[in-house]
């Protein structure tokens, strides 16, 4: 199991709100050649209330934070949200079903083995920003949470 890191932005995040967010178990599922999209998931906690309120990816042209809900006619669809609230303290989890980390026009398949880097942007609760770097696991196909 890897442990995730703390931000590249470690000393901004310490010197603006306090906030610190960690993110373990980043996986994103492999992709087959030519597919265009691919989901991430991962475990969050911050150590002050934030919102996770988007993210960018060199591997992706577009990254959006979805989640997996049930529509009017009862079939499980995933839309976009605005942000996912880290209550402090509490890990909050990315997982397959529910809140997603959503990878949009892949610029190259995705490898199980390799890894890709995804840049997180948390707003606090005075509206500032803050980003997190996070090296994201890409697992095989068929992957289920554990
Ligand atoms: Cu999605």
């Amino acid at each position: 199991m890897r442990r995730s890191l703390i931000a590249a932005a470690g000393l901004l995040l310490a010197a603006s709100a306090g906030a610190e967010v960690t993110a373990q178990d980043a996986w994103v599922r492999a992709t087959v050649p030519g597919q265009k999209s691919s989901g991430a998931f991962m475990q969050l906690t911050s150590t002050t209330d934030v919102t996770l309120v988007g993210a960018r990816s060199p591997a992706a042209g577009i990254v959006e934070i979805h989640e997996m809900a049930m529509d009017e006619n009862m079939t499980m669809k995933m839309r976009a949200v605005k942000g996912i609230e880290l209550p402090a303290g509490k890990a909050v989890a990315l997982q397959p079903g529910g809140y997603h980390v959503m990878l949009l026009d892949l610029k190259e398949t995705l490898k199980a083995g390799e890894k890709v880097r995804l840049r997180l942007v948390v707003k606090d609760r005075k509206g500032e920003l803050d980003d997190l770097d996070v090296d994201v696991s890409v697992k095989p196909l068929g992957t289920v949470l554990k």
